[in-house]
Protein backbone atom coordinates (compact mmCIF):
# COMPACT_ATOMS: atom_id res chain seq x y z
CA UNK A 1 0.00 0.00 0.00
CA UNK A 2 1.21 3.59 -0.33
CA UNK A 3 2.24 5.60 1.88
CA UNK A 4 0.58 9.31 1.85
CA UNK A 5 2.47 12.11 3.41
CA UNK A 6 0.45 15.36 3.78
CA UNK A 7 3.07 17.82 3.37
CA UNK A 8 4.12 21.52 1.08
CA UNK A 9 7.14 22.06 -0.36
CA UNK A 10 7.98 24.71 1.95
CA UNK A 11 8.14 22.94 4.93
CA UNK A 12 11.68 21.73 6.42
CA UNK A 13 9.91 19.43 9.08
CA UNK A 14 7.93 17.51 6.07
CA UNK A 15 11.38 17.60 3.80
CA UNK A 16 12.64 15.31 6.83
CA UNK A 17 9.76 12.74 6.42
CA UNK A 18 9.87 12.55 2.56
CA UNK A 19 13.48 12.61 2.41
CA UNK A 20 13.55 9.45 5.05
CA UNK A 21 10.55 7.94 2.71
CA UNK A 22 12.47 8.50 -0.56
CA UNK A 23 15.66 7.31 0.97
CA UNK A 24 14.06 4.24 2.45
CA UNK A 25 12.55 3.05 -0.59
CA UNK A 26 9.37 2.56 0.27
CA UNK A 27 6.27 3.22 -1.89
CA UNK A 28 4.85 6.55 -1.18
CA UNK A 29 3.08 9.68 -2.50
CA UNK A 30 3.11 13.29 -1.25
CA UNK A 31 -0.30 14.54 -0.51
CA UNK A 32 -0.36 18.50 -0.42
CA UNK A 33 -1.27 20.65 2.09
CA UNK A 34 -2.34 23.92 1.65
CA UNK A 35 -0.84 25.69 4.71
CA UNK A 36 -0.76 29.58 3.13
CA UNK A 37 -4.32 28.72 3.07
CA UNK A 38 -4.95 27.81 6.07
CA UNK A 39 -5.56 24.04 5.68
CA UNK A 40 -3.68 23.02 8.40
CA UNK A 41 -5.37 25.12 10.85
CA UNK A 42 -9.27 23.81 9.15
CA UNK A 43 -11.35 21.47 11.47
CA UNK A 44 -11.47 18.68 8.92
CA UNK A 45 -6.69 18.77 9.16
CA UNK A 46 -7.16 19.29 13.30
CA UNK A 47 -9.65 16.24 13.20
CA UNK A 48 -6.98 14.19 11.53
CA UNK A 49 -4.15 16.04 13.50
CA UNK A 50 -4.98 17.57 16.57
CA UNK A 51 -1.75 19.73 16.64
CA UNK A 52 -2.64 21.11 13.68
CA UNK A 53 0.99 20.20 11.96
CA UNK A 54 2.45 19.20 8.99
CA UNK A 55 3.66 16.47 8.21
CA UNK A 56 1.54 14.06 8.56
CA UNK A 57 1.73 10.49 7.20
CA UNK A 58 -1.05 8.06 6.59
CA UNK A 59 -0.13 4.69 5.89
CA UNK A 60 -3.75 2.67 6.12
CA UNK A 61 -5.42 3.03 9.36
CA UNK A 62 -1.81 4.41 11.08
CA UNK A 63 -1.68 8.56 11.01
CA UNK A 64 1.40 9.56 12.57
CA UNK A 65 2.83 13.20 12.82
CA UNK A 66 6.13 14.87 14.05
CA UNK A 67 9.51 14.15 11.98
CA UNK A 68 10.81 12.13 14.41
CA UNK A 69 8.20 9.72 14.74
CA UNK A 70 7.45 9.65 11.22
CA UNK A 71 11.65 8.81 10.15
CA UNK A 72 11.27 6.68 13.28
CA UNK A 73 8.05 4.50 11.71
CA UNK A 74 10.15 4.39 7.81
CA UNK A 75 13.07 2.83 10.17
CA UNK A 76 11.04 0.48 11.57
CA UNK A 77 8.78 -0.31 8.45
CA UNK A 78 12.43 -0.31 5.84
CA UNK A 79 15.02 -1.20 8.21
CA UNK A 80 17.04 1.93 6.75
CA UNK A 81 18.50 5.01 8.23
CA UNK A 82 18.48 3.75 11.88
CA UNK A 83 22.21 3.05 11.84
CA UNK A 84 23.85 0.06 13.79
CA UNK A 85 21.54 -1.05 16.73
CA UNK A 86 24.32 0.03 19.32
CA UNK A 87 23.59 3.73 17.94
CA UNK A 88 19.89 3.97 18.42
CA UNK A 89 20.11 6.06 20.85
CA UNK A 90 22.94 8.49 19.66
CA UNK A 91 20.53 8.72 16.18
CA UNK A 92 17.24 9.42 18.62
CA UNK A 93 19.60 12.21 20.55
CA UNK A 94 20.30 14.17 17.39
CA UNK A 95 16.87 14.02 15.86
CA UNK A 96 15.61 15.27 19.05
CA UNK A 97 18.51 18.01 19.52
CA UNK A 98 17.17 18.94 15.80
CA UNK A 99 13.59 19.31 16.79
CA UNK A 100 14.07 21.53 20.31
CA UNK A 101 17.26 23.28 19.24
CA UNK A 102 17.99 23.11 15.07
CA UNK A 103 14.84 23.06 13.14
CA UNK A 104 12.69 24.65 15.62
CA UNK A 105 14.56 27.77 15.64
CA UNK A 106 15.71 27.58 11.53
CA UNK A 107 12.01 27.18 10.61
CA UNK A 108 10.95 29.88 12.26
CA UNK A 109 13.71 32.25 11.17
CA UNK A 110 13.09 31.32 7.74
CA UNK A 111 9.54 31.90 7.97
CA UNK A 112 9.82 35.36 9.65
CA UNK A 113 12.54 36.50 7.09
CA UNK A 114 10.76 35.29 3.28
CA UNK A 115 7.13 34.46 4.52
CA UNK A 116 5.96 37.40 6.08
CA UNK A 117 5.35 41.03 4.78
CA UNK A 118 8.44 43.22 5.43
CA UNK A 119 6.40 45.62 7.75
CA UNK A 120 5.51 42.61 9.87
CA UNK A 121 8.76 41.43 10.21
CA UNK A 122 9.61 41.38 14.02
CA UNK A 123 13.50 42.55 13.50
CA UNK A 124 14.65 41.97 17.67
CA UNK A 125 13.01 38.36 17.93
CA UNK A 126 14.96 37.92 14.22
CA UNK A 127 18.37 38.70 15.54
CA UNK A 128 17.79 37.27 19.19
CA UNK A 129 17.21 33.92 16.86
CA UNK A 130 20.10 34.35 14.20
CA UNK A 131 22.49 34.71 17.40
CA UNK A 132 21.18 31.45 18.55
CA UNK A 133 21.47 29.83 15.76
CA UNK A 134 25.04 30.33 15.24
CA UNK A 135 25.15 28.20 18.37
CA UNK A 136 23.42 25.66 16.73
CA UNK A 137 25.43 25.48 13.33
CA UNK A 138 28.86 26.17 15.97
CA UNK A 139 27.70 22.81 17.83
CA UNK A 140 27.09 20.69 14.60
CA UNK A 141 30.01 22.01 12.92
CA UNK A 142 32.11 21.19 15.57
CA UNK A 143 30.80 17.62 16.25
CA UNK A 144 31.16 16.86 12.06
CA UNK A 145 34.87 17.55 12.15
CA UNK A 146 36.24 14.55 11.16
CA UNK A 147 33.27 12.64 10.45
CA UNK A 148 30.96 11.90 7.68
CA UNK A 149 27.94 11.63 9.20
CA UNK A 150 26.72 12.61 12.77
CA UNK A 151 26.35 9.08 13.65
CA UNK A 152 28.48 5.77 13.10
CA UNK A 153 29.69 5.28 9.24
CA UNK A 154 26.53 5.65 7.08
CA UNK A 155 23.48 8.29 6.56
CA UNK A 156 20.73 7.77 9.71
CA UNK A 157 17.70 9.88 10.58
CA UNK A 158 20.19 11.82 12.82
CA UNK A 159 21.52 13.64 9.56
CA UNK A 160 17.89 13.72 8.16
CA UNK A 161 16.46 15.59 10.99
CA UNK A 162 18.96 18.06 10.83
CA UNK A 163 19.49 18.94 7.27
CA UNK A 164 15.90 19.71 6.93
CA UNK A 165 16.09 23.35 6.21
CA UNK A 166 19.88 23.50 5.70
CA UNK A 167 18.98 22.87 1.26
CA UNK A 168 16.75 25.62 1.27
CA UNK A 169 17.55 28.79 -1.08
CA UNK A 170 15.56 31.16 0.72
CA UNK A 171 17.78 33.51 3.22
CA UNK A 172 17.63 33.03 6.94
CA UNK A 173 21.48 33.84 8.22
CA UNK A 174 22.85 30.22 7.42
CA UNK A 175 25.62 30.78 4.71
CA UNK A 176 26.86 27.25 4.07
CA UNK A 177 30.31 28.19 3.17
CA UNK A 178 31.07 29.57 6.03
CA UNK A 179 30.88 26.36 7.94
CA UNK A 180 33.57 23.99 6.55
CA UNK A 181 32.32 20.55 8.15
CA UNK A 182 28.46 21.28 7.84
CA UNK A 183 29.08 21.98 4.29
CA UNK A 184 30.89 18.36 3.69
CA UNK A 185 28.47 17.14 5.15
CA UNK A 186 25.84 18.29 3.34
CA UNK A 187 27.59 17.35 0.09
CA UNK A 188 27.77 13.71 1.60
CA UNK A 189 23.76 13.96 1.87
CA UNK A 190 23.39 15.11 -1.42
CA UNK A 191 25.79 12.71 -2.57
CA UNK A 192 23.90 9.78 -0.88
CA UNK A 193 21.78 7.97 -4.17
CA UNK A 194 17.89 9.02 -4.23
CA UNK A 195 18.51 12.62 -2.66
CA UNK A 196 16.28 15.16 -3.71
CA UNK A 197 16.16 19.17 -2.74
CA UNK A 198 12.69 19.97 -0.84
CA UNK A 199 10.96 21.21 -4.09
CA UNK A 200 11.83 18.49 -6.16
CA UNK A 201 10.37 15.99 -4.02
CA UNK A 202 7.24 17.87 -2.55
CA UNK A 203 4.28 19.60 -4.09
CA UNK A 204 4.20 23.45 -3.43
CA UNK A 205 6.85 26.68 -3.51
CA UNK A 206 7.02 29.99 -3.25
CA UNK A 207 6.78 30.51 -7.12
CA UNK A 208 3.26 28.90 -7.15
CA UNK A 209 2.42 32.04 -4.26
CA UNK A 210 4.20 34.63 -6.47
N1 LIG B 1 8.05 19.18 15.73
C1 LIG B 1 7.22 19.13 14.57
C2 LIG B 1 7.12 20.51 13.96
C3 LIG B 1 6.11 20.55 12.85
C4 LIG B 1 5.81 21.98 12.44
O1 LIG B 1 5.96 22.94 13.22
N2 LIG B 1 5.35 22.11 11.21
C5 LIG B 1 4.96 23.42 10.73
C6 LIG B 1 5.12 23.51 9.25
S1 LIG B 1 6.82 23.45 8.82
C7 LIG B 1 3.53 23.61 11.12
O2 LIG B 1 2.70 22.81 10.74
N3 LIG B 1 3.22 24.66 11.88
C8 LIG B 1 1.88 24.96 12.28
C9 LIG B 1 1.85 25.67 13.60
O3 LIG B 1 2.89 25.83 14.24
O4 LIG B 1 0.76 26.05 13.97
C10 LIG B 1 7.79 18.13 13.55
O5 LIG B 1 9.00 17.86 13.63
O6 LIG B 1 7.05 17.60 12.72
Amino acid sequence: MTLKLHCFGESGNAYKAALALELSGLDWEPVYVDFFGGEARSQEYRAKNIMGEVPMLEDGDIRLCQSGVIQQYVTDKSGKLGGAPSDKYEVLRWVLWDNHKNSSQTGITRFLLNFLPEDKRPQEAINFLQGRLKAVYATLDAHLEGRDWLVGDAITNADIANCGYLFYPEPFGFERKEWANIDRWLTNIQQTPGWKAPYDLMPGSPADRA
